[in-house]
């Protein structure tokens, strides 16, 4: 049963249990379908108290059913429905109710919530609008700044914050359901409030649209749905109840169909599945309560940071006292501009320094269950540390390595133990970026695997496998799309036109400003280290820019010059120059050619790296390139934008 009925005097109790996050599916609508009728004909009943079993309040609609054909009842109807009760109904909220489930709330005549649970509209990171009065209710209840600012982003609100906006009536600590009836017998005690769909609301002038119009569409990067819920919010507060239901409603069906709303669902399973494959389901990982992380540089000061996040004590471990004080100022600088964006408090980032012990002593190490190395990329450095490793840690302690190029069997050779060896690749900063690769050797446990994955989870990142290549799965598409474009230049394409058509595709920069600002020394090593080991490694047009000391901004230029003190690329006759002779006369494309081209690049290695089983879903592939790489969200990845799913 999704929905059952139970009684307290008069006050009576609908309990939702529709494992896991109560979706609204069909079985739940036509459930409080009729569970109104019920308790309207109930003579007894004089107010309803609405509740979820399990983890979370309604979390919305069954997303899974977005892509069949809409069953009644439908949602809006029930909302209405549910307003229109004889008998006042209070949705008693813990967890979150997101989406339809916010909805279903705001159908009530009350919503009450536990201090920790949180509301919101979060359709636009779906690529809809709300489909059941979430642009129209929402003004109506708290504003229409409130509301432009809940369903445009889809950040959900706490409960606390809720409550002082009037999004809900009450915050009540202890027991939800005694709380909640508690109110509902004190509610009907006064006069009701109007429902929700009878309140007035203000509409701001012309002006207050015309700024939201530009900061929402700022903040989209080419995301229909932000700018569409928009415009439903205005028609919300310029037009009567059911016109802006009306418009509502066909906004969501229209966007519901739409490819954006199909990448963006496509995205939201993946991330789900991700964390816990079903491989690894029935393997304990090992328990995570001290970690440690060798080298204090941007990377290992992140990774710390991570780990402190999540509230794990870090000991990080550095080679001679000046490094182990840069290794601290790192990661106080990671704190200290986190407590300047708001982000964190002074007492909250001094408690999250302290939990670091820094110090050159690898005896410190000798009782963490994880330790992640994170120094410079060159294997004679890393096998020593590993070396040291080995001699220190518990022999049940995960030794992991943070190489993005390096063979990790190579680092892993002669550590003793090799079983609990395991790549855990960051992404730096690795206390903001979302991606981790996990990277097993052909000898590491099953557990250690899943321990991997249990971190990820920790740190609240998307952790990917990859086997073993050089780059893994995304350093290699890189280089891949890099090549691309070089190919592209070569053939007489402009820089800042490639740069031009990917930003329209959606990147926040095309691939040569993305260079720039990472520096294209690293490649160009990296090149010439397989060359000097003997690989036939072609030269490439960032080698000839690097040798002539354009490695970027930081040298004052590099694809691009730089006024300084100013980030904004200028194309570069020097450039021009030092390419000439191997750029043909200049070609035009159309951007949206240039675009496709190199999306396609991205997935036929992406399809290359699948046959060889570097990765195991296509599904992955654009995880990795969308939470590691800035490919945009609403496009999917390039497998799905290329059509290769599954
Ligand atoms: C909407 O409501 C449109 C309406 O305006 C209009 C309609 C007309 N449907 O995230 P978790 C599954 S749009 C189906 O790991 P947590 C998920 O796949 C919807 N399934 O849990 C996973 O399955 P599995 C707006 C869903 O505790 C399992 O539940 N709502 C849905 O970390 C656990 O998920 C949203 O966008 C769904 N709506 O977090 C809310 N949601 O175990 C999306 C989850 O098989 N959901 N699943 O892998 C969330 O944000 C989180 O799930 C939540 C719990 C915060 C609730």
């Amino acid at each position: 049963m999704t929905v059952t009925i139970a009684r307290q005097g008069e006050i009576a109790v609908v309990t939702v249990d529709n494992p896991p996050v109560n979706a609204l599916s069909q079985a739940l609508r036509q459930g409080l379908w009729d569970a109104v009728g019920t308790l309207d004909a109930d003579p007894e009943v004089r107010a309803v108290v609405l509740i979820c079993a399990g983890r979370t309040f309604i979390a919305g609609a069954d997303v899974t059913e977005f892509g069949k054909p809409p069953q009644p009842p439908h949602l809006p109807d029930l909302v209405d429905r549910i307003e229109g009760a004889a008998k006042p109904w209070v949705a008693a909220i813990h967890g979150s109710a997101l989406g339809g489930g916010f909805e279903v709330a705001m159908g009530c005549r009350f919503r009450v919530a536990l201090p920790d649970a949180s509301v919101g509209l979060p359709e636009v990171t779906l690529g809809i609008v709300p489909g059941a009065s979430g642009t129209v209710r929402t003004p109506r209840l708290a504003g229409a700044e409130l509301a432009v600012e809940l369903v445009t982003s889809g950040r959900p609100m706490r409960a606390q914050k809720a409550a002082v906006s009037g999004l809900i009536d009450a915050v009540v600590t202890g027991d939800l359901l005694d709380g909640a009836v508690g109110f509902a017998r004190e509610a009907l005690t006064r006069p009701l409030p109007a429902p929700v769909s009878a309140r007035p609301v203000a509409a701001p002038d012309a002006a207050f649209w015309a700024e939201k119009e530009k900061s929402v569409t700022k903040a989209a990067k080419g995301a229909a749905a932000p700018l569409r819920a928009l415009d439903c919010l205005r028609k919300a507060v310029e037009a009567p109840f059911p016109e802006a239901m009306a418009y509502e409603r066909a906004t969501f069906l229209e966007l519901r169909g739409s490819d954006q709303a199909a990448a963006l669902r496509h995205v939201f399973f993946a991330e789900r599945t991700a964390p816990r494959p079903a491989a690894l389901r029935a393997v304990d990982p090992l328990p995570l309560r001290r970690a440690a992380v060798i080298g204090g540089g941007t990377m290992g000061a992140g990774i710390a940071a991570a780990l402190r996040g999540a509230g794990l004590p870090v000991v990080l471990v550095e080679r001679d006292d000046d490094a182990v004080a840069r290794g601290i100022a790192n990661l106080r600088g990671i704190f200290d501009g986190a407590v300047r964006r708001g982000r964190l408090g002074t007492a909250q980032a001094e408690e999250l320094v302290s939990g670091v012990t820094a110090t050159t002593d690898y005896a410190a190490l000798a009782d963490v269950d994880l330790v992640i190395e994170a120094v410079f990329e060159e294997i004679g450095v890393k096998q020593a540390v590993f070396e040291q490793l080995g001699r220190v840690c518990r022999a049940d302690a995960v030794l992991a390595t943070n190489t993005s190029y390096l063979d990790p069997r190579k680092i892993a050779a002669g550590v003793p133990g090799s079983e609990r060896f395991i790549g855990l690749h960051f992404f730096s900063p690795a206390n903001v970026m979302k991606l981790l690769e996990i990277v097993p050797v052909p000898e590491t446990s099953e557990q250690v695997l899943a321990t991997g994955f249990a971190l990820a989870r920790l740190l609240k990142k998307i952790p990917v496998r990859a086997g073993i290549c050089e780059g893994f799965i995304g350093n290699r598409i890189l280089k891949r799309y890099r090549a691309a474009a070089e190919a592209l230049v070569r053939q007489g394409v402009a820089i800042a036109e490639i740069d031009a058509a990917m930003r329209a595709y959606g990147f926040a920069m095309g691939p040569f400003e993305a260079q720039d600002l990472g520096g294209l020394d690293i490649a160009y090593l990296q090149r010439e280290g397989a060359r000097a080991a003997g690989q036939d490694v072609p030269e490439t047009l960032g080698d000839i820019l690097v040798r002539a000391g354009r490695k970027g901004q930081k040298t004052g230029g590099g694809w691009y010059d730089y006024v300084p003190g100013d980030r904004k690329p200028q194309p570069s006759s020097t450039v021009t120059g030092l390419l000439a002779g191997q750029i043909a006369p200049v070609a035009t494309m159309e951007r949206n050619a240039i675009a496709a081209h190199l999306v396609a690049e991205m997935a036929a290695e992406g399809q290359a790296i699948l046959t060889e089983a570097i990765a195991q879903l296509p599904a992955d592939i654009d995880l990795v390139e969308i939470h590691g790489y800035g490919f945009p969200r609403w496009r999917g990845g390039p497998m799905f934008a290329t059509g290769i799913r599954g």
